[in-house]
C-alpha cells in the first residue's frame, strides 16, 4: 500500500499519550478503534528482539471501555459474554468472545468486573458500543452505555514488574495474572491489571483522566533508564509466535470461536445464556468446516502480510493467509491461516500466493510456535 500519511481529523483520535508517543519517534500507525495505535517505532524486527529482553511502555489507548453500569449491567455482561460472567468477580479479567446471532466474531475483548454493577470491556477493533447500546434499549434494561475516558496504557516484557514497582510501589507484585488492583496516581486511583498483549509479561493500567496522560508517561519513563525501557506497541513478530489474535485480521463476523479455536473461553458446556450459544452448539454437532491454523512458509524472509494471501491446493483456494511474517527466533516464516477443514490437520502442505511469489507452506498447531521457542531457548 502507499506509504501516504494519515491526515488527522476530529474522527481520527489522538490519545492522552500521542505527543509523547511522536516524540519517542513511533513510525508506523494504524487506525484502531476510530484512534491511533502505534505499530512500530524502531523496525518490527529491533521493537521485538527489545520487547522480549527489557520493558516498553505502549500506547493502547486504542483499546476502547465498553462501560456498562446499572442494576441491570451484570444480567447485559453475561447475555452479551461467551464467557462465562455469571460468577464475576471485581478485580477479575475475563477474556471474553462476543458473538452474533449466527456465533460469528463481533469482537473479542477482556472484561474487567470493576464492580458488582460496573464492567468495562476493554475491546478490540469493532464498534462494539453500537451493539450493547442496542440491546440494552431493545430490551428495556436499566444501564447506561457509555465509552468513559479510559485509555489503557500497558507496560510489557519481562523488566514491566521491577519497573513499576519503582513507579507504584511492592504490591505490584501481588498482582495475579488476569487480576488488577488499584494504586494512587495523582489524586486519581487507578486500575492496574497483570495482562496485556504479548507474551512477555507485563502490566495494563487504565488511566481514567486523559489530562494526567503526560503527567502518567513521564512517572514511568523517568524511572525507566535501570530497565532500559522504550516506547513500543504490540509487535507482529511477538504476537504471531505467541498465538495472539487480532480481530479484523485472523477472524472477522465470519467467523466462530470453533473455528478459531477459542472455544475454551465459550460457556458450552453450562447452562449460561448468551447470544449465539445455540448456532455454536448446532456448529459443534455438525462439525465445522474450516479452521484457524499455523503455517511455516518456506524461503526468504517475508515482509509483514498486509492483505490476505490465498492458499491453494492443486491449484484450488483452500483458505487464506490472515497474518504472517518472518521470525527471527524461530529462523522462519510463521504465519495464520483460515483453511478448509480438508486441509486443516498438521503436516499439510500447501502453495501460498505471496507477493515474491508461489511459496510451499506446511501446517501446524498455533502452539507449536511457542513449543519450539521454549524447545530452543
Ligand atoms: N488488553 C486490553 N484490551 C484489549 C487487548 C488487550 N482489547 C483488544 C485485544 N487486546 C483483545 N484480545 C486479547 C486476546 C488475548 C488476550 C488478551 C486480549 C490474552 N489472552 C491470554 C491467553 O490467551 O493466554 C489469557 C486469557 C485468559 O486467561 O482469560 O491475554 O491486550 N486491555
Amino acid at each position: 500500500m502507499a506509504e501516504a500519511k494519515l491526515f488527522p481529523t476530529r474522527r481520527l483520535r489522538a490519545t492522552p499519550f500521542t505527543p509523547r508517543v511522536e516524540a519517542a519517534g513511533v513510525s508506523g500507525y494504524t487506525v484502531y478503534n476510530h484512534m491511533l495505535l502505534p505499530t512500530a517505532f524502531n523496525s518490527l524486527e529491533e521493537d521485538y528482539a527489545h520487547l522480549k529482553q527489557y520493558a516498553q511502555i505502549w500506547d493502547v489507548s486504542a483499546e476502547r471501555q465498553v462501560q456498562i453500569e446499572g442494576p441491570d449491567a451484570h444480567k447485559l455482561a453475561c447475555m452479551i459474554s461467551a464467557r462465562d460472567l455469571r460468577n464475576a468477580q471485581p478485580g477479575r479479567c475475563y477474556y471474553a468472545p462476543i458473538l452474533d446471532k449466527s456465533g460469528g466474531f463481533l469482537n473479542d475483548p477482556v472484561a474487567l468486573c470493576v464492580a458488582p454493577d460496573k464492567f468495562w470491556f476493554s475491546i478490540a477493533d469493532s464498534d462494539l458500543l453500537l451493539w450493547v447500546a442496542g440491546i440494552a434499549e431493545g430490551l428495556n434494561l436499566d444501564v447506561t452505555v457509555t465509552e468513559p475516558d479510559v485509555s489503557p496504557l500497558a507496560i510489557q516484557g519481562p523488566m514491566a514488574e521491577d519497573l513499576l514497582v519503582d513507579v507504584f510501589g511492592e504490591d505490584i507484585r501481588a498482582i495475579k495474572f488476569f487480576r488488577f488492583a488499584t494504586f494512587p496516581f495523582m489524586g486519581r486511583m487507578l486500575n492496574i491489571a497483570r495482562s496485556g498483549w504479548s507474551k512477555q509479561g507485563g502490566f495494563e493500567i487504565y488511566l481514567d483522566d486523559s489530562s494526567l496522560g503526560l503527567a502518567l508517561w513521564d512517572a514511568i519513563t523517568a524511572k525507566g533508564a535501570p530497565y532500559n525501557l522504550r516506547a513500543g506497541c504490540p509487535n507482529l513478530i511477538e504476537r504471531i509466535e505467541s498465538g495472539l489474535f487480532g480481530y479484523g485480521n485472523d477472524m472477522t463476523n465470519e467467523d466462530t470461536p470453533l473455528e478459531v479455536g477459542l472455544e475454551k473461553f465459550c460457556a458450552l458446556d453450562s447452562d449460561a445464556a448468551f447470544i449465539g450459544k445455540d448456532a455454536l452448539l448446532r456448529q459443534r454437532d455438525e462439525g465445522i468446516k474450516k479452521k484457524l491454523m499455523g503455517l511455516t512458509i518456506e524461503g526468504d524472509a517475508m515482509a509483514a502480510v498486509s492483505m490476505p494471501l490465498p492458499c491453494l491446493k492443486n491449484a484450488s483456494k483452500v483458505g487464506i493467509v490472515t497474518s504472517g511474517i518472518y521470525s527471527p527466533d524461530l529462523d522462519s516464516n510463521i504465519a495464520f491461516a483460515m483453511l478448509d477443514i480438508t486441509v486443516a490437520t498438521v503436516g499439510t502442505v500447501v502453495d501460498v500466493e505471496t507477493s515474491s511469489g508461489m511459496r510451499k507452506a506446511e501446517v501446524c498447531e498455533i502452539r507449536d510456535f511457542e513449543t519450539r521457542l521454549k524447545a530452543n531457548a
